[in-house]
């Protein structure tokens, strides 16, 4: 090999080694996304630049209790009513991987309301029992954003607990708090059951009637060993969701003022202060946050407050001594 063919092949060489360095740097790059069950949230993302991040789903249809022996066939994500939440940075790419268990009687594909195009994924991701497809979206926006199902006429999809939260952390990510919580309220329009069994009723749904109005997924899923906790002093971030699928949800904690109020849980725009009862649309969201001063039973109500008879209640039990003046006199406990 002549001098000038060997240089030019050292060269083609050097290009190659870089362009191959370069592609296996962007693989290990990649990370797969934390996801957490409600009422759990994923950890705060430590990372200062974005980078590629691996969200798996997998729908999962099965039946389990909405009320106290009642039954009830769900589609979900994950297998669990609301589905996992990911917690994602502004700037990262988002490689969504959606499969449909081969059990599955029906398709199924997510609409995710962080994405812009394509009916936020909806379009690319429909998968038949058994199929897996995948799409990747950039996380153009930070905000708390619904996921769900938008197969077939999506109304039964949605109805019965095709949906979840996605957070897109801002740069620098949120302040930091002493406790966070996942929390999505939804409505279920139920037939009679059989054998302690009910399924999708549509006329309920149509008539905007629904049987339960409940907080992650049934009837008691944060009352009793299920309620959240926090101590005294401690503040508190519940990041919520309301799938609806018809009604607009009057947040309220029986007991405390929200201190802030994520308006329409967008970040980077209006945050709200020392608010009662914050309005939540149907696919929409909030992120609250308050300290809580006093030990006791707090009430996490739609105070639209028949729906409390519904199943929209919750608790949040906090332990400790109290430190604050706001009530001067009385007795928590007799
Ligand atoms: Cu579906």
């Amino acid at each position: 090999m002549s001098p000038y063919k060997k240089s030019q092949f050292f060269k083609f060489f050097i290009v190659f080694l870089l362009i191959s360095l370069y592609g296996a740097a962007g693989v290990f790059a990649k990370e797969t996304a934390t996801l957490a069950t409600a009422p759990n949230v994923p950890p705060p993302i430590k990372r200062n630049s974005a980078t590629t991040v691996v969200v798996n789903l997998e729908a999962k249809e099965y039946v389990s209790e909405v009320s106290h022996e009642i039954k009830y066939g769900y589609w979900s994500f994950n297998g669990t009513v609301p589905g996992p939440m990911a917690r994602i940075r502004v700037g990262d790419n988002v490689e969504f991987h959606l499969s449909n268990a081969k059990t599955n009687t029906q398709p199924h594909n997510i609409d995710i309301h962080a994405v812009n195009g394509a009916h936020g994924g909806a379009a690319l991701s429909t998968v038949a029992p058994g199929e897996t497809k995948t799409f990747t979206f950039n996380a153009m926006a930070p905000g708390l954003f619904i996921y769900h199902c938008a197969a077939g006429s999506i109304v039964d999809h949605i109805s019965n607990g095709m949906y979840g939260l996605i957070l897109i952390e801002p740069e620098g990510g949120l302040p930091k708090v002493d406790r966070e919580y996942y929390v999505m309220q939804s409505e279920f329009y139920t037939s009679e059951p059989v054998n302690g069994e009910a399924s999708f009723d549509m006329d309920r749904g149509l008539a905007e009637n629904p049987t339960y109005v409940v907080f992650n997924g049934r009837e008691g899923a944060l009352l009793d060993k299920n309620a959240l906790k926090a101590n005294v002093g401690e503040t508190v971030r519940i990041y919520f969701g309301n799938i609806g699928p018809n009604k607009a949800s009057s947040l309220h904690l029986i007991g405390e003022i929200f201190d802030k109020v994520y308006l329409e849980g967008g970040i980077g725009g209006i945050v709200n202060k020392n608010i009662q009862t914050t309005l939540v649309p149907a696919a929409g969201s909030t992120i609250v946050e308050f300290k809580v001063n006093w030990p006791g039973s707090y009430v996490l109500v739609d105070h639209s407050i028949f729906r409390v008879a519904k199943g929209a209640i919750g608790h949040l039990v906090v332990e400790g001594n109290k430190d604050s003046k706001t009530i001067t006199q009385g007795k928590l406990f007799n």
